[in-house]
């Protein structure tokens, strides 16, 4: 089944501009390496099992690991067009496999820390992966257990690796078990080849695996590096999960390593953890999601650290409110920039030297001028210039198809190719976009997408449920948080909202996609065509939770005993002074 590309006609257009410069990640770490060997690439401050004291790879030690690695997958069969689902938290082995995977052309497909038995079957299944990457335990977590179950599910699944620690029971290899001596690699991948599968956001049943190229990634990189001033002597804090698209190439850690620069590993994005490590390191850039960069923000102000090496904070993921954004240069010393990108491709900033109106209140512009961007109305008529609308997309390094999913992409792309992005912006007269709301059925939960038929789907299953509605509520912390509306079957037995919640986490999902709140109804609103009407249940349960009285209230406004908080996240903080939504 072939992947949805770019017609040739584009392809040869991005190349002769420039856009596509023929490099493989396989052949970038190549070349660095050999340029300065000796420069730090990455540095892992949780120390290795067995070792006093974290790592510090150099990109000749970069490189060199990676092609020990590379041999080793092949020895064990796994080779080009291969899929891996590789699921490791912000470790140095995740850059290590990362680049031996794109040096054998094998697709190593995005998990995160947080999913679940029921995310990883998905992928493993629908991936038809042949490997499967763990931590041996992460966050309290083993996922080992889950590698086990999964591979009893998945039949084509033929190893699982575990980085970092034994594997207690001898199922799973260790990865440090892997590395042979290099071999020649007689088939390598092409710069127009895939070099991986991300995953979406998603508003449908189930996420869709995003194709990214070598080609069309690589650009993402240096075009955001220009914009973000990354050069060699930028020190990149990965502070959100390694393999989300935002801290992966928005500059990311990708694009760090592309400009020789230095990549330090934040195992948590708190500021108890991040902060020292800014003043240990001197820290120049990193990325957050909106809540996290709030719970910075107020950090800041105790002035434990020295934060003074850091020029730029990037936040994107979610919308970052205009009080936010102003309290950031004051707070942190450092020049803000919004990002508002997606896995897909598509990626805005702002620039470091826009005025500090344009900064705080929009979510920049394309990088590239290539990217081409409509807003248009429900039937795709262009809207004219400086009005509200869907967003629509098409460029060097935004897809044209999912992977393996004919259907969706009959409608989730134009016939001539641009991306129905879900999201109602503006564009201002100087290009800028601002994002004023969302067509798309999913709840962004302070940067992590909720796609509301995932969670309908799961709650559904539960006996006494009818008929269930997932949507958003107004969150002071997060933004947004997921509440799920339910219609009982006729004479079921009443049915708490712990047992719902209770009932989703244990079908293996995701902690943040369980429903932060449950409200049973009796009937749904509906629309004027007899659809259930979601827009009357956000209304609904916006209105209930403005009306509450305060004492009534959680610590932070609004969130369930219980809820989950953002991977890393603190747990809310009364008065941690976050604006209204
Ligand atoms: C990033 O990527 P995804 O794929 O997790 O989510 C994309 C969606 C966008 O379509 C939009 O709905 C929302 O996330 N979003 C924003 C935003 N940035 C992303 N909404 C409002 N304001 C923003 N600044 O989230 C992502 C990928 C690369 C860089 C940054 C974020």
């Amino acid at each position: 089944m072939s992947t949805p590309t770019w017609p040739s006609e584009y392809a040869e257009r991005y190349r002769a501009a420039g856009w596509w410069r023929g490099e493989t990640f396989g052949g970038l770490l190549r070349d660095r390496a050999a340029r300065h060997p000796d420069r730090i690439a990455i540095v892992d401050p949780a120390p290795a099992p067995g070792a006093p004291e974290g790592r510090r790879w150099s990109y000749g030690e970069l490189d060199a690991r990676a092609d020990r690695l590379a041999a080793g997958f092949l020895a064990r069969g796994i080779g080009k067009g291969d899929r891996v689902v590789l699921q490791l938290p912000n470790v140095a082995e995740f850059f290590e496999v990362m680049f031996a995977l794109f040096r054998i052309g094998a697709l190593p497909v995005f998990a995160l820390p947080a999913h679940r038995e029921s995310e990883v079957r998905y992928f493993c299944d629908f991936s038809e992966a042949a490997a499967y990457i763990i931590p041996a335990v992460h966050g309290g977590f083993d996922y080992r257990e889950l590698a086990t179950t999964v591979r009893r599910q998945v039949p084509t699944l033929r190893h699982v690796f575990v980085a970092g620690g034994a594997d207690g029971a001898g199922e799973h290899t260790a990865l440090t078990d892997v590395a042979r001596e290099p071999v020649p690699i007689t088939d390598p991948p092409a710069p127009a080849d895939l070099a991986f599968l991300q995953l979406s956001g998603g508003s449908t049943g189930v996420p869709k695996l995003i194709p990214r190229t070598h080609d069309d990634y690589i650009y993402s990189l240096w075009g955001s590096n220009e914009i973000c001033a990354v050069d060699e002597d930028s020190v990149y804090l990965c502070a959100l999960p390694a393999a989300h698209n935002f801290p992966l190439s928005s500059p990311g850690t990708l694009g760090a390593l592309y400009a020789g620069a230095r990549v330090v590993l934040s195992p948590q994005p708190s500021p108890d953890v991040a902060f020292p490590l800014i003043e240990r390191e001197r820290v120049t850039l990193t990325g957050l999601v909106p809540p996290l960069a709030l719970a910075w923000i107020e950090a800041a102000q105790r002035g434990e650290h020295d934060l003074s090496s850091l020029e730029v904070l990037l936040v994107g993921g979610a919308k970052f409110s205009e009080e936010a954004a102003r309290r950031v240069r004051p707070a942190l010393g450092c020049t803000l920039q919004q990002v508002f990108g997606m896995a897909e491709g598509l990626v805005n900033y702002t620039r470091l030297d826009d005025d500090e109106e344009t900064i705080v209140t929009t979510q920049g512009r394309p990088i590239s001028p290539d990217d081409e961007v409509r807003v248009v109305d429900d039937e795709d008529n262009d809207l004219p210039a400086g009005a509200t609308g869907h967003l629509l997309t098409r460029g060097p390094y935004t897809i044209r198809g999912y992977w393996r999913a004919p259907e969706h992409n009959a409608t989730a792309f134009t016939p001539d190719g641009f991306y129905r992005t879900g999201d109602v912006v503006r564009q201002t007269a100087a290009g800028y976009l601002v994002v004023e709301g969302r067509a798309k059925d999913q709840i962004n939960r302070g940067g992590e997408k909720v796609a509301a038929e995932e969670i309908e789907n799961h709650i559904l299953a539960h006996p006494a449920v009818h008929d269930v509605a997932v949507v958003s509520m107004p969150d002071a912390y997060l933004g947004e948080r997921t509440c799920a509306y339910i219609v009982l079957r006729e004479g079921a037995a009443p049915v708490r909202s712990l047992a719902i919640k209770k009932f989703v986490r244990e079908r293996g999902l995701a902690a943040y996609k369980v429903p932060d709140r449950v409200e049973f109804i009796e009937a749904f609103p509906q629309t004027g065509v007899g659809k259930v009407s979601k827009k009357d249940l956000r209304a609904a349960i916006t209105a209930q939770l403005a009306a509450r009285p305060a004492a009534a209230k959680a610590p932070d406004g609004s969130l369930e005993p219980g809820a989950a908080a953002p991977a890393g996240l603190p747990a809310p903080q009364p008065h941690a002074g976050a604006p209204a939504p």
